[in-house]
């Protein structure tokens, strides 16, 4: 495995399961795990703490409300963490945003856009990062990138 997808709640997997697909599409391969920072913390600590030498290269971490899943992880790991802010019923993602995206000074955390477009541009964006040594993954998203290209030059009429 070289993607790791954590999340606070079993809830959070219709929108992380956009990043699982988008690694399936690009041939990497990725564990999945609900990790929640203030239900489960020391399973959190010790999930980023050994991911690195279980040969993980990049961590995907989702969660909703008052998020602190990926600073967290990125407090524990040298490994670039991925946030993605999911979408809350009480403030429709903007707590999770605000809660990922204002890392003070120090420790990073890359954060995308609110639920499943961020979900999935987080499993491109860690293929973008595993392709850097990949040669293969690098292809497939290459190949990707063009392939959704063509299909909009070849459908320019919007309206059929
Ligand atoms: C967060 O609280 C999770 O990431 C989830 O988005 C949110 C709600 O969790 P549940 O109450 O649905 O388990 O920790």
């Amino acid at each position: 495995m070289t993607v790791g997808i954590i999340m606070g709640s079993k809830s959070d997997w219709p929108t992380m399961q956009h990043a699982a697909e988008m690694l399936d599409l690009l041939g990497v391969k990725y564990e999945t795990k609900v990790v929640s920072a203030h239900r489960t913390p020391h399973l959190l600590a010790e999930y980023a703490e050994s991911a690195k030498d279980r040969g993980i290269k990049v961590i995907i971490g989702g969660a909703g409300g008052a998020a602190h899943l990926p600073g967290m992880t990125a407090a524990y790991t040298s490994l670039p963490v991925l946030g993605v802010p999911v979408q809350s019923k009480a403030l429709s993602g903007q707590d999770s945003l605000l809660s990922i995206v204002q890392m003070p000074k120090g420790i990073a955390v890359g954060t995308l856009a609110i639920g499943t477009a961020g979900a999935a541009n987080a499993g491109l964006l860690a293929a973008q990062i595993i392709g850097t040594f990949d040669a293969q993954v690098q292809e497939n998203v290459e190949r990707f990138r063009s392939e959704q290209t063509q299909t909009i030059l070849d459908n320019p009429n919007p309206a059929e």
